[in-house]
């Protein structure tokens, strides 16, 4: 089944905690510290598998949870770094941040692989904290925080050349005929209903041609299957309109023409900048002066407009058709329909600013960084709180709350930790 929409969630791997321990051995009194360190948390790694053409798997499986680190252990025992997860995506995956609608990555390009979070340090054993004052330390580094994140996958589909026009015209038989796609071919509309990608070999060249379902009048606002298809269209370089000029159709080509190139307009008018093929099919069916008149009336109304007349059942002008579309891919020089990144998520890398709420002698200090800080701090040994305070001097945050009057006595609260302040 073809989807080319999901919601999952993403979480990193939490680093493995640092461990206390000391040395115990028979007839040895004091044994020094040696508590290992814990190992790092696994990150999550998006990877752009050529094999996989839907996000029908992501329907299934909502969470995507990397290893965490293992604590360090006694006797200098290094904890297991937590794997990585590695999560395979089609080719022109466009990943979102759920909450903003923002791009973070298009999953663009053979092979690409793209860390999205990142896995906490691993904490650092109390081994590492002996000096010559503090010989039995009690502290040792709690692992780092994971990350997480809930992200929406959209895949446009990637293809040089997308084929556009009303149901039941022949797009599916053309992409029968040319390239090594097999969509159902039957005479009523919509029988196509997802998009085909089909390789085209010819002249040396290759490119991929896209069957997408039918557009029908307000695809634009979601008739039919509507806007869902038209997105396919986004990345092409190419547009090839079909159009049915048989009479057992009964329908108006002009007219059809128009209609859809309205749709696309109303969908993303930047989309009419690319290069376009008009091809007339089942000529098959008509008399020469009714292809005629037709062709007189499409080229006055559109005078750049590239029209070759076929039959696909009795294989007319096929190659006339495969022909354009190679001139026309030659003309184009830009190949890069990769969509840019819009957010840059923080990878371990913190830069909101702190922020102050400051009510009678209480200063209460907020920020990503300094909950980061505190992730990583255990404050329940006096090294730890030792680390914040260096912390907030060092950011020059101690000197910002003196100046709104932070003495000696005042209460600083982060977090829901509460210190005196000692000057
Ligand atoms: N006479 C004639 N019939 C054709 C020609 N090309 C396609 N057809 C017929 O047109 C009907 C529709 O063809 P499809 O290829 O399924 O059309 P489609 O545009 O993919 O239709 P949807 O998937 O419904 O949008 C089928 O019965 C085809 O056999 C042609 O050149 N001449
Ligand atoms: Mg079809």
């Amino acid at each position: 089944m073809f989807i080319d929409y999901a919601k999952i969630y993403l979480k990193s791997g939490k680093g493995g905690d640092g461990h206390i321990s000391f040395r115990r051995e028979l007839y040895v009194a004091n044994g020094g510290p040696n508590g290992g360190d814990g190992g790092r948390g696994g990150d999550v790694i998006l990877r752009v598998d050529n094999s996989i053409n839907t996000l029908f798997s992501f329907k299934n499986k909502f969470k995507y949870i990397a290893e965490n680190g293992e604590n360090g252990n006694k006797n200098k025992c290094h904890g297991r770094n937590g794997k990585d997860l590695i999560i395979d995506v089609p080719n022109g995956t466009i990943v979102r941040d759920t909450n903003t609608n923002k791009i973070i990555v298009d999953m663009t390009g053979n092979n690409k692989i793209f860390t999205i979070l990142k896995g906490g340090k691993g904490g650092i054993g109390n081994m590492h904290f002996a000096t010559s004052r503090m010989q039995a330390p009690r502290y040792a580094k709690p692992g780092g925080s994971s990350e997480e994140i809930f992200v929406t996958l959209e895949l446009k589909v990637l293809a040089d050349v997308s084929l556009v026009g009303f149901p039941n015209v022949g797009k599916s038989s053309f992409i029968s005929k040319v390239s090594n796609a097999r969509p159902e071919i039957a005479n009523y509309p919509f029988t196509t209903l997802n998009p085909h990608l089909g390789v085209v070999k010819y002249l040396n060249t290759e490119f991929t041609i896209a069957d997408i379902p039918g557009i029908i009048e307000g695809a634009a606002e979601g008739v039919g299957l509507g806007i869902q298809f038209l997105k396919h269209i986004e990345r092409s370089k190419v547009l090839l309109h079909i159009i049915d000029v048989s009479e057992y159709s009964a329908r108006n080509p002009i007219n059809d023409l128009d209609i859809i190139l309205n749709e696309i307009k109303k969908y993303n008018k930047e989309l009419l900048n690319k290069k376009q093929i008009v091809i007339l099919n089942k000529i098959d069916t008509i008399t020469d002066d009714r292809l005629k008149k037709i062709i007189d009336e499409i080229s006055k109304k559109h005078l750049n407009l590239n029209i070759i007349p076929i039959s696909i059942l009795k294989n007319i002008n096929i190659n006339l058709v495969l022909n354009s579309i190679v001139n026309a891919l030659k003309e184009i020089k830009d190949t890069n329909f990769i969509f840019e990144p819009e957010i840059y998520l923080n990878l371990k890398k913190d830069v909101e600013n702190v922020e102050f709420v400051i009510t009678n002698n209480t200063y209460e200090i907020t920020g990503e960084k300094i909950k980061k800080v505190l992730g990583y701090t255990n404050l329940d040994t006096e090294k730890g709180i030792l680390f914040l305070h260096n912390f907030l001097q060092k950011e020059g945050i101690i000197n910002k709350l003196k100046q709104k009057g932070l003495t000696d006595g005042s209460i600083i609260k982060i977090y829901g930790y509460e210190f005196e302040y000692r000057d």
